[in-house]
């Protein structure tokens, strides 16, 4: 069990060649990471009371905009996902959903718009034009699908088949929950399961664009969280 472990390794560069599937030709992540020793948190009972899903962890949401204040609800929600594959996905005819019944398949037209490279991150809007979004930059827009400023609403991440790749639970009483600043998974703990942990999410500080009131790290490495 992971919660077992007394420090974990993160030494994704190593792994890359080895990980790599039988005919695909190896590849170094887009973003190389540097091998480091990162302690794990510290263990909180939530974790097993809650009980994650089974996740299948290719794709890691990151950071999220519930409530920006610079524009309206209706054009500056985003949320941020990260590949964690040492080698390309291609998200053509994934779902975004959540537990409501709200549901988007993510369409790339015939394109290679979806395709993500390692270790990239996607910024998936619901407006993608930056004269109108708070100029947040875009990969992808949906539509038919909102994130709740105030009751708990959930982010889910499904294959084409319906494996469950990620899914994230947030709320404005364990998250943090200031409008504004969009909410950022902690950098060092990447991974589907962390995510499930209010604990490994904080505020950002950074201002993407330089006047906006609104804080986030859109497409790029999240503020470290304090
Ligand atoms: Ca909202
Ligand atoms: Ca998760
Ligand atoms: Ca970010």
């Amino acid at each position: 069990m992971k919660f077992a472990l007394g420090l974990r390794i993160a030494c994704f560069g190593s792994l890359v060649l080895l990980a790599a599937p039988a005919g695909a030709a190896p590849q170094s992540p887009a973003t190389p990471f540097a091998c480091q020793t990162v302690a794990p948190p510290a263990f909180q009972s939530s974790w097993l009371a809650l009980g994650s899903p089974a996740q299948s962890g290719q794709v890691v949401i990151t950071e999220l905009q519930k409530d920006p204040t610079i524009v309206s609800d209706a054009h500056g929600e985003w949320i941020e996902i990260w590949n964690s594959l040492s080698w390309r996905c291609n998200l053509d005819g994934w779902t975004l959903s959540d537990d409501a019944g709200n549901s988007h398949t993510l369409s790339s037209g015939g394109t290679t718009a979806l395709i993500m490279r390692p270790g990239e991150r996607f910024v998936l809007g619901i407006d993608g034009n930056m004269m109108t979004n708070g100029m947040v930059p875009v990969n992808y827009v949906y539509s038919g699908f909102t994130l709740s400023n105030s009751a708990a609403d959930q982010i889910v991440l499904s294959k084409p088949d319906g494996t469950l790749v990620d899914r994230v639970e947030f709320d404005n009483v364990n998250y943090p929950h200031t409008p504004g600043r969009s909410i950022q998974l902690n950098e060092n703990f990447r991974s589907v399961y962390y995510n499930d942990d209010p604990g490994e999410w904080c505020e950002s500080q950074s201002h993407w664009e330089l006047g906006s009131p609104d804080t986030g790290t859109p497409g790029q490495p999240n503020d470290p969280c304090q």
